[in-house]
């Protein structure tokens, strides 16, 4: 077999120089292998070759021809109409994006030579950089290692200009001073005014009369987060100025300023803006108050409950820190499947000093409310949101909250959904349940996030439900009420289409709900990046008014007009001392953030501009790192849940393959209901013919998802159903034998994940390196172990043979199905040594 990842260059996405990178690595790659729009051709499409022309302005633009080659004819897997496409080379782009190629996420493109340093060589370390634990995250200032760059740099910063007094400004200027300093590798110092070229000057028009002076045209549209980061004359030297309205804007322009520069981009001609097209960028941390994590991968939680509020660690600065590095601006400290006594004076006190601690970050916190608090702490008999008791207790509650955090962002709350009580209870809806607290918040400015995902066991198709119950109440919710809805309708699986509520609630605000933590993708073990995920989701059209509807127009209220928009991300973030588990999972942490600020930006840059500052900015980690990231995601949907297939995993921990459970006692827990394969056939049919909720989507994507001839093969068996011996139009093979291929292909990208981490030992530490190759290690094992069993299981109900031209299972159905019972499921650590220790050996990857 020996599917490759297609190995291209990503370039960095703003003109910088990138010294001579190797102009794209091709070779074997498989361009858009699983890619539905280039119909699963194994074609050989190497990476770019082509240079962007590029100089101090940005490349005009990379080889576009070599873009379409790496990506292949690419096309989005997912997007309804839109389209991940290929950028031929963005202006000030310091060379091309290419093809975002087909599913498998792999970028062609050409790297654009640019910036001051011209050709400058990275040299392989020596010796070996020293072992990092990844506490440092993307925020570690390493001295440049290129001497040009490092000189330019030496010559643009020399001392910080004492900011303001506030907290906020006092956070920006410490982190310019480490930045600084560990970029160029000198003491920063700071003074009360420029005292020479080099000066940095930070503060708003009020709180700095060198701001003030300079009356930056930008200022205007940078609102009250954003800013304005440019070369600029103060004080009759040269500088560099970072402005906003808002000191909170301050600190945002000072880590968009350190990101540039850890990136290596040059100073000449700097200039930086940014303002967030979304208002609230939120964390949700299923975290529960005995210091467990719900689907948590990286150790217990952050929060120390027993020592607050009288200590506040270090860590939990660190926290707000990389929070805001990248944007975050609030923080759901508890699980949604909530404990009330979040809610009591004693643990207000504790959510207090995190506020205080997170204040000076601009990370305001929330609390996920737990429904039944009046009656759980309230000593009231009735929970029902019309009984003037329960409405008086949730005024007091609130009243008492904003008294301890006056700038509490507000409640998150799960109702009537896995057993939790709620509105319903009491025959009454889910606005009535949520307008009842955003009456009680509302006269201090919080909001309510009452979330979407909703099912039971009623016969019904467990897909349509969240639509069919909230769709007839858009406009019955108060204006500071949101619904937040998960990112598909069924459950963060590997790939699911968008949630048909997205375009459905004109009159309500949605959130969008997306899971960091990779609760059906591997946990912290395999490297799943998420970025191509997120993007693949926010540009999905729903056209709810016409092409162009896409969900991140929905949520950035573009589309309707809503006042207050928001998104969340639910955390993978614990005590474990890389914060994520692995050092890969960091991304999916950073790739949010930056999404949330600008949901138009690439997960391709996002990586890119991740691995400079993660790991290194040698063409050589960047070019294979983030080939290996953007293939990542397509290569879990192959070995996991190919063609549309979802939610096969083991039932309880959702870690390793089960398709073969049938036994539960509510239909929606087993596999089976999923994938509904028998003798004739898999897929579930929701058209009409079946379930029909493929009518819940807008026109144009419903009559796509409906038809056998334009349906996205990446869709195929969630909404349809089809014979064993049907023939995929794209790529000319049955449904049996594109299984056998795409579980295949999938195992092949791990293999040349390792294949391509290999290639940066020496070059960054040694330890991030041995530890990265493990967990990959894992992955190919696990990827084996899905593909065997889920093609055993599919084999034996569907009398069909797996070709001899493909590896052989390991072993038979029996043993896989045995492992439920030899490897008891423990939800944090579901592995099972049978995998990838005795039996069967890792030879079976050989
Ligand atoms: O995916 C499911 C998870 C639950 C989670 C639930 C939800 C917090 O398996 O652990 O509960 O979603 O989102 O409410």
């Amino acid at each position: 077999m020996g599917f490759g990842i297609a190995l291209a260059i990503v370039a960095c996405s703003s003109g910088h120089s990138t010294s001579s990178a190797p102009g794209g690595s091709g070779g074997s790659a498989s361009g858009g292998a699983t890619g539905n729009a280039s119909g699963g051709s194994t074609g050989q499409a190497g990476g770019a070759t082509g240079k962007g022309s590029g100089g101090a302005t940005g490349g005009v633009a990379g080889a576009a021809t070599a873009g379409t080659a790496g990506g292949g004819s690419g096309g989005s897997p997912a997007s309804f109409g839109g389209t991940i496409s290929a950028v031929g080379g963005a202006g000030n782009s310091g060379g091309a994006a290419g093809g975002a190629g087909g599913s498998s996420g792999a970028r062609g493109g050409a790297q654009g030579t640019g910036g001051t340093s011209g050709t400058e060589q990275y040299p392989v370390p020596n010796p070996i950089p020293a072992d990092e634990d990844g506490s440092q995250l993307w925020l570690r200032y390493v001295k440049i290692p290129i001497p040009g760059r490092l000189a330019e740099y030496q010559a643009a910063f020399t001392h910080v200009v004492k900011a303001g007094s506030s907290d906020t400004l006092q956070a920006a200027q410490v982190e310019l001073v480490k930045g600084l300093s560990g970029l160029t590798g000198t003491t920063i110092s700071v003074s009360d005014q420029p005292t020479g070229d080099g000066a940095v000057v930070l503060g708003t028009p009020a709180s700095s009369s060198l701001v003030k002076s300079l009356s930056l045209p930008g200022l205007g549209a940078a609102g009250t987060e954003g800013y304005v980061v440019q070369s600029a004359e103060v004080g009759g030297k040269k500088g560099v100025v970072i402005a906003a309205n808002t000191d909170i804007g301050v600190l945002r322009g000072s880590f968009a300023l350190l990101r540039h520069l850890q990136c290596h981009r040059p100073v000449e001609g700097l200039a930086l803006a940014g303002t967030p097209k979304i208002q609230r960028r939120i964390l949700d941390h299923w975290d529960n108050l005995d210091g467990s994590v719900e689907r948590g991968y990286a150790g217990t939680s952050l929060w120390n409950w027993s020592s607050l509020p009288a200590t506040i660690s270090q860590r939990t600065k660190d926290y707000a820190r990389a929070n805001a590095s990248v944007g975050i601006n609030g923080v759901v400290l508890n699980n949604v499947n909530a404990n009330s006594q979040i809610l009591t004076s004693e643990y207000l006190d504790k959510a207090a000093a995190l506020a205080t601690a997170f204040r000076p970050y601009g990370i305001g916190v929330y609390l996920s409310a737990q429904y039944g608090a009046p009656i759980q702490i309230g000593g009231l008999s009735t929970a029902d949101p019309t009984s003037t008791a329960v409405k008086q207790w949730w005024v007091t509650e609130a009243n008492t909250i904003y008294q301890k955090i006056p700038d509490f962002g507000g409640f998150l709350v799960k109702a009537n959904s896995e057993g939790q009580p709620g509105p319903a209870d009491y025959g009454k809806t889910h606005a009535d349940g949520a307008n009842m607290l955003a009456a009680a918040l509302a006269p201090h400015s919080g909001i309510v996030l009452w979330r979407a995902f909703v099912y039971k066991d009623d016969g019904s198709d467990r897909i349509a439900q969240a639509y069919s119950e909230f769709k007839p109440l858009d406009g019955k919710f108060a204006s500071n009420a949101m619904v937040q809805v998960k990112n598909g309708p069924l459950d963060f699986q590997p790939r699911e289409p968008f949630s048909p509520l997205f375009g459905a609630m004109p009159s309500t605000p949605l959130a969008l709900e997306l899971q960091l933590t990779n609760e059906y993708l591997g946990e912290d073990t395999h490297l799943v990046y998420l970025g191509p995920l997120f993007e693949e989701v926010l540009k999905s059209d729903t056209y709810a008014k016409g092409q162009g509807s896409t969900v991140a127009r929905v949520i950035d209220g573009t589309v309707h007009g809503y006042a207050t928009t928001a998104i969340a991300g639910v955390a993978n973030i614990g005590s474990d001392v890389s914060w994520t588990g692995s050092h890969f999972n960091q991304a999916n942490w950073y790739v949010f953030g930056r999404m949330a600020w600008d949901p138009d930006v690439s997960a391709a840059d996002v990586a890119d501009e991740w691995v400079r500052q993660t790991l290194s900015n040698d063409p050589a980690v960047v070019t294979p790192v983030t080939t290996m990231m953007m293939g990542s995601r397509q290569a879990a949907v192959n070995y996991m849940t190919p063609l549309g297939l979802a939610h096969i995993m083991g039932s309880d921990d959702h870690y390793g393959p089960a398709p073969w459970i049938s036994n539960l006692s509510q239909a929606d827990w087993n596999p089976v209901y999923f994938h509904k394969a028998d003798a004739t056939g898999i897929g579930f049919d929701r058209t009409s013919t079946g379930s029909n909720a493929v009518s819940q989507y807008f026109a144009t994507a419903r009559d796509k998802l409906a038809s056998r001839s334009t349906i996205p093969d990446d869709f195929l068996l969630f909404f349809q159903r089809v014979g064993w011996d049907d023939k995929l139009a794209s790529s000319g093979r049955t449904i049996w034998d594109e299984l056998v291929y795409r579980y295949s292909v999938g195992v092949d990208a791990v293999a040349t994940m390792r294949d391509s981490w290999k290639t940066v030992e020496g070059r960054i530490d040694a330890k991030r390196f041995k530890d990265v190759g493990d967990f990959l290690q894992t992955q190919h094992y696990e990827a084996r172990w899905w593909r065997d069993a889920c093609l055993q299981y599919f084999a034996s109900v569907s009398k069909h043979t797996i070709s001899s031209s493909y590896a052989a299972p390991a072993h038979d159905l029996q043993f896989y199905k045995d492992l439920e019972i030899k490897c008891p499921s423990d939800a944090t650590k579901p592995r099972c040594p049978d995998i990838y220790s005795g039996t069967p050996s890792p030879a079976i990857l050989k």
